[in-house]
């Protein structure tokens, strides 16, 4: 049953024409000139091209940064390392591309990696831009795994090309929602989305989790993630009392709502899921955050003997690019490592060969933990680390499976 509805999908897939699967679907852009024209070249036989998308221009610019960097990492370590397939020595190549966190530009790269014919992708980071060109990606054959989009659609449209790393947004919103009412003791609990495929699928989970661990959610209010005046909303929910405000969406729009908060003095506690817990946020917020009030969770998490593999990773990560890890570098970079473990497994970059290998990893030890794909392609036993801030620093929590 579970083949059927996936083949069906990846038929509708790869007629992503203006009729499809009995109803009426938008055609994805065209690739726009100079994108046709880099796919014109192919790759010389001994290179294995790896596109990357993440935002790397607009407000998440520097998560979409972190994103790119977590894949130059792993490319420079596995060249150097060397990588034989077919007998062969071959250098891997990213492919970089920014899709400015906007699904129409998704679509556009999603197919300039197409006709450019990756042997496989990385990313994108957002649900948003992910969903869309997962489809891109399903109907050439090219297997896609996402370091970050935690939308639980990304894994569920069938396509057997796509994988992602991460736990999703009803683990994130289920555990964020149960520690909202139980640990942070909520009882007039506040809701703002940005209306993103992740800010709504994530808030609409932690509003569940609240009901059902029986607190309260006394407003539900709406933005957008290019918005920067929240002054209304916040109003609004401060005349409902509100001691706890969950915001699903990204850190970009985090940190001036938690600063207006503190300015209409808002004194309740501030939550997130992935897309806040950056390292950025505090920069972001500014003074107006203080020392455990906000929480949010990362959708990976790795404890005991694992973690010496994270700070090292952590570690070295500054040490290359000067820089903090924002949040998802490391499931990039052990993205990237997975995909290339079963191109050696199957002795070739041909998606068509490695893609069941891919499909079958089971166990691989990365820095985020140990990667084993279920018959979705979602991780399996997917963990979450919560956190707050203290001294403008993250501090982990707990981390819960
Ligand atoms: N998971 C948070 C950021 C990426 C996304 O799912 O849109």
């Amino acid at each position: 049953m579970q083949m059927t509805v996936r083949t069906s999908l990846t038929l509708c897939a790869a007629a992503v024409l203006m009729v499809a699967c009995g109803k009426k679907q938008e055609a994805a852009p065209a690739a726009s000139a100079p994108a046709a024209a880099a796919s014109a070249a192919a790759a010389p036989s001994n290179v294995i091209r790896i596109g990357h998308v993440g935002p790397t221009s607009g407000a998440i610019a520097h998560l979409g940064k972190d994103n790119e960097n977590g894949a130059r990492m792993a490319i420079e370590e596995l060249n150097a390392k060397g990588i034989t397939i077919g007998g062969q020595k071959m250098t891997l190549e990213l492919m970089a591309e920014d899709d400015a966190a906007d699904p129409k530009q998704g679509t556009a790269v999603a197919t300039k990696l197409a006709d450019a014919k990756v042997a496989g992708v990385i990313g994108h980071l957002n649900s948003g831009t992910s969903i869309p060109a997962s489809q891109i990606y399903s109907a050439a054959g090219i297997p896609q795994i996402s370091p970050s989009a935690t939308n639980p659609k990304f894994t569920r449209q069938g396509f057997k090309t796509t994988f992602r790393v991460v736990a999703d947004d009803v683990h994130l919103g289920s555990t964020l929602g149960k520690y909202a009412v139980g640990t942070l003791k909520g009882k007039s609990i506040g809701v703002i989305d940005d209306r993103t495929a992740y800010g709504q699928g994530v808030a609409e989970e932690f509003e569940k989790a609240v009901t059902a661990a029986g607190g309260k959610v006394v407003g539900h209010e709406f933005t957008t993630d290019k918005a920067t005046d929240f002054n209304a909303i916040l109003t609004t929910l401060k005349g409902k009392k509100v001691d706890v405000v969950f915001f699903g969406g990204m850190d970009a729009v985090a940190g001036p709502m938690i600063k207006q908060m503190a300015q209409l003095g808002i004194k309740a506690k501030f939550m997130g899921g992935d897309g806040i817990c950056s390292s950025e946020l505090p920069k972001l917020a500014g003074d107006a955050m203080k020392d455990n009030t906000v929480f949010c969770a990362e959708a990976g998490g790795v404890e005991g003997e694992q973690k010496a593999g994270m700070d090292k990773f952590k570690a070295d990560f500054k040490a290359k690019f000067n820089a903090d890890v924002q949040v998802y570098a490391p499931y990039v970079y052990d993205a990237l490592n997975v995909m290339v473990a079963a191109m050696v497994k199957a002795d070739s970059a041909d998606p068509a060969k490695y893609l069941p290998m891919l499909a079958s990893t089971a166990d691989h030890k990365g820095v985020t933990g140990t990667i084993s794909f279920d018959e979705k392609g979602d991780i399996k036993n997917g963990a979450l680390t919560l956190k707050t801030y203290k001294g403008g620093k993250q501090v982990d929590l707990a981390v819960i499976r």
